[in-house]
């Protein structure tokens, strides 16, 4: 087959490794048509402020407006498909099992939904609801949530959130220490549509490379971590994945 060679390099490092991680971020599900954050025409960021939709201070401010942004991206996500490069990671862990552990950025659920089962997030999952300050509310349960935008605990009376991680916010404890020693560890790093903005998911690629591993970063545009990779492959998730991993 006639193919770039970084494609050939990149897999032959891939299926050599003994443990894979794989960094994702939103442009892993942008071709299942969920919006980036920083692309400069489609991002969310290009339309709307991080600062006002994206931190406790944005939802302390205008509850409203920041739940009512969220039920719109929910509806998109649960919309939405996996793409075939969601499908090839998943086809690729069911064949390496104990092999690969995808640690994402994303709050959506489309790797889960394609097949993945070793999947750390790093940055919550969109599709829960938590409480406010306390996240989980104890006895309090969901179903005496009070409906409204946002939906009230009926018992301590606290608003409801998303459960995603916002600007400002420490990242779950037991995600992030685990995906550091994975950094740590694995043999290889592939990191999937991530602008590299974002920190400490962006510094893994770092800890990665310090540690040994090689780093191969798929992205159709160049990213904010490009020095961190052995290899850069440009093209779009869903184009390169099923080829990579085959
Ligand atoms: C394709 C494609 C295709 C397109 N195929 N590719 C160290 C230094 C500086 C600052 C900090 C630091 N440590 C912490 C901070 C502060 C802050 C931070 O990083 N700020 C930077 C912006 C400067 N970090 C935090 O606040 C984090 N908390 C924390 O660290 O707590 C402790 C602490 C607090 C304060 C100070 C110090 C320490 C929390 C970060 C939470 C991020 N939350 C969001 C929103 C989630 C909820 C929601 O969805 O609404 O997470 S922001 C947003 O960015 C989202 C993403 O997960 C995250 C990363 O974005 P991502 O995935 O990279 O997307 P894009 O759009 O940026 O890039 C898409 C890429 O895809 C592009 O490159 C395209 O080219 C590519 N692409 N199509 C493949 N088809």
């Amino acid at each position: 087959m006639n193919e770039p060679a970084p494609l050939r390099e990149a897999r032959a490092w891939v299926h050599g490794a003994g443990t894979l991680a794989v960094l994702t971020g939103a442009g892993m599900s942008a071709e299942s048509g969920i919006a980036t954050f920083r692309d400069a025409q489609t991002g969310l960021w290009a339309k709307f402020d991080p600062a006002q939709l994206a931190s406790p201070e944005g939802f302390r401010t205008n509850p409203s407006l920041v739940w009512d942004w969220y039920a719109e991206r929910r509806k998109g996500v649960q919309r939405a498909l996996p793409n075939a490069g969601h499908v090839a990671l998943a086809q690729y862990e069911k064949t390496h099992l104990g092999r690969v552990t995808i640690v994402t950025q994303n709050v959506d659920d489309l790797h889960q939904r394609a097949g993945s089962t070793d999947v750390i997030r790093l940055h919550g999952d969109i599709l829960q609801d938590v409480w406010l300050d306390t996240g989980r509310c104890r006895p309090c349960d969901m179903s005496r949530a009070v409906p409204g935008s946002p939906p009230r605990c009926a018992a301590c009376g606290n608003l409801v959130r998303p459960g995603v991680v916002w600007f400002g916010e420490m990242l779950p404890a037991e995600a992030l220490s685990r995906a550091e020693l994975l950094a740590q560890s694995c043999d290889a790093m592939l990191v999937i549509g991530t602008s590299g903005a974002v920190y400490p998911a962006a510094g893994l690629a770092h800890t990665a490379r310090r540690a040994g591993a090689k780093v191969i970063i798929l992205n159709p545009e160049p990213s904010e971590i490009d020095d961190e990779a052995h290899l850069l492959l440009r093209g779009t998730a869903a184009r390169i994945l099923p080829a990579l991993l085959q």
